[in-house]
């Protein structure tokens, strides 16, 4: 599986997560959220940063002065992939428990939403990806039901409703929707994160329906095809910077689709 990992600059920790940092990093080092996805042509449309709230993430020295916020796991794999500096062993400056680093403010390279904040959801799986998960709720369907889930119940969730409540922009139109995700979901009445069979079936026939019949909406490839704007896209990121390749090894690839 050939991610795009994509960086995402930390522009204001949340409180807990400054406490967990403070002293570990140097003064002037740049730490980033780096969630992986199949999708790079959707990073227009990202509202939020998903982390696992049980998850314990470290803090790995990319080089001198940049640090990632990922998994051990993908920590490892990185080290191995001459994404580090060093190659080898990875580097860990801190641990951060994910519920501490809900409400940290970030910067989502592309999107409309030039900082979006760092939220809870509990499906993300720690072994899989780098366990950070950048949402899209126009083209995701998992990310919708997770956002409007949160709006919802705020409170219950310990963040405030206006984080979860970001404008959703269209991004690709295809025949049924230039909004396909919500539209799935309240076609196959999806009423909250938990309704997983319900998702995966969402899920599938947006990444279908979005790769074979998608027209992009927006961006510099505004009008081009999915298929042929997708690697576009992820080539733009990569020379900004902004993104880098990451696979996961074959053996452990662990899809929420089985
Ligand atoms: C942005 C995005 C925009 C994604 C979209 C999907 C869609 P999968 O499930 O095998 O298809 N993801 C990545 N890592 C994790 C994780 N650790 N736990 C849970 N979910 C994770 O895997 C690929 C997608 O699953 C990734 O691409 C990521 O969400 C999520 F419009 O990134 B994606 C129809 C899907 N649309």
């Amino acid at each position: 599986q050939e991610y795009t990992a994509l960086k995402l600059k930390v522009v204001e920790w949340a409180p807990k997560a400054a406490e967990a940092v403070k002293g570990k990093i140097p003064e002037d080092a740049k730490v980033y959220f780096v969630p992986a996805t199949l999708r790079a042509e959707t990073m227009y449309g990202q509202t939020c940063c998903f982390v696992g709230p049980s998850i314990t993430y470290g803090l790995y020295k990319a080089s001198e002065k940049e640090y990632f916020v990922i998994t051990e796991r993908a920590a490892r794999n990185m080290a191995y992939q001459g994404i580090f500096e060093k190659e080898g062993v990875p580097e860990k400056a801190a641990d951060v428990l994910g519920s501490d680093l809900i409400g940290t403010v970030v910067n989502a390279p592309l999107s409309f939403h030039k900082e979006v904040r760092v939220l809870p959801m509990e499906s993300v799986l720690a072994t899989k990806g780098t366990g950070v998960v950048t949402s899209v709720p126009s083209d995701s369907p998992d990310d919708y039901a997770m956002v409007t889930e949160l709006a919802k119940k705020a409170d219950f969730y310990g963040i405030k409703k206006e984080w979860a409540e970001l404008e959703i922009i269209p991004i690709i139109q295809t025949p049924t929707s230039d909004l396909l995700a919500p539209y799935l979901v309240k076609k196959l009445k999806i009423a909250s994160p938990k309704d997983a069979k319900q998702l995966l079936e969402a899920k599938e026939l947006a990444y279908k329906e979005g790769f074979y019949q998608g027209v992009m909406k927006v961006g510099e490839f505004a009008g081009e095809k999915v298929e042929a704007a997708k690697p576009k896209v992820r080539e733009q990121l990569i020379k900004a910077g902004e993104a880098f390749a990451y696979s996961e090894p074959e053996n452990k690839v662990v899809s929420r689709s089985g």
